[in-house]
């Protein structure tokens, strides 16, 4: 059966209840999330294998994480860091529509990531290898194994696609630009929001972005736009998208939903139209629920977006 690898890291994640200052809005709900994990999730919940690997603390969190995934049919490698613990991410919620996300992840497990953690078989024998922008931000190590996991992927002849996921909090638009360039690089498929695209690039339009991004090596770019929809350029193609328009509740995880949606009808070999169609679909899903991941949909969930009465029997 094949399986699409990720590799990244996923953390503990404590969400505000409330809207408002958090300062006196203090209920707490207590999850996880991960850019790499969330699309593995994606992907299982779309029918396709997926393996998530990373370093996880030797901690509770590591635990609820692991289970987490196992119970969301994706099989966790995972390696148990005796000294580093799980790190953690703060969701704010100042007003009910937005979110201020704050990272507690310095020298956390997840950031000791290093190119022997993901083992040459797990790689070999993947139908796509996936990473994102974040984990080379995080630290030397996790760089390298970004880089290596890469580099193996290509060797053997599997298909590689990259998520840009620039993180401002992690590391700056110079340093961001200059590592991105190199691993799009070694990407099949990239995915990037517009200002992504824009550190790497400067500000043109949208399709110039998309042939910029492929001009360093990828056959297929797509841009995600969120709620303007997104543009891809694949061979000799090129289309434009609009988004399902939706009242968000959290747009956190949106992107990683679009990617799950793109790389799950990419493997199962359906046209550009369908691709971003389910692209979007899953993406706008994810913006309906609070949670990283939790309101990625099902197939059989697609229904409920065109649905014209309210109530199911
Ligand atoms: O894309 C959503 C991710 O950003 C989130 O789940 C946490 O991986 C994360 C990060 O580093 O921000």
């Amino acid at each position: 059966q094949p399986y699409v690898l990720t590799i990244g890291e996923s953390m503990g994640l404590l969400r505000q209840q409330q809207p408002g200052r958090l300062v006196t809005q203090r209920a707490l709900e207590f999850g996880f999330g991960g850019a790499e994990s969330n699309v593995a999730i994606g992907l299982s919940r779309l029918g396709i294998d997926a393996v998530w690997c990373g370093r996880l603390g030797d901690d509770s969190v590591g635990e609820l994480i692991e289970r987490e995934l196992r119970a969301e049919g994706v099989q966790p490698w995972v390696i148990r860091d005796p000294d580093a613990p799980t790190g953690l991410m703060l969701k704010e919620r100042p007003t009910s529509g937005t979110s201020k996300v704050v990272y507690y992840r310095k020298h956390s497990a997840g950031s000791r990531l290093a190119p022997t953690d993901v083992p040459d078989a797990l790689i070999e024998q993947a139908a796509l290898v996936h990473v994102t922008g974040i984990t080379p931000a995080l630290s030397e190590s996790a760089s390298e194994a970004t880089e290596s996991t890469l580099r193996r992927a290509r060797a053997a002849g599997v298909l590689t696609s990259i998520d840009l996921n620039y993180r401002a909090a992690l590391w700056n638009r110079v340093d961001a630009a200059a590592r991105l360039t190199e691993l799009v690089a070694l990407a099949d498929i990239v995915f990037a929001g517009d200002d992504e695209a824009a550190i790497l690039l400067g500000h043109r339009s949208v399709p110039e972005l998309a042939a910029g991004l492929r001009a360093l090596g990828p056959q297929e770019a797509v841009i995600k736009l969120g709620e303007r929809g997104c543009f891809a350029s694949a061979g000799e193609q090129t289309l434009e998208r609009a988004a399902v328009p939706v009242t968000a509740v959290d747009t956190v995880g949106a992107g990683d939903a679009f990617v799950a949606g793109y790389l799950a009808e990419r493997l199962a070999g359906s046209s550009l139209p369908l691709r971003l169609e389910t692209a979007v679909t899953a993406g706008a899903f994810a913006c309906l629920t609070a949670g990283d991941w939790e309101g990625l949909p099902r197939r059989q969930d697609f229904a409920l977006l065109g649905a014209v009465d309210p109530v199911q029997r």
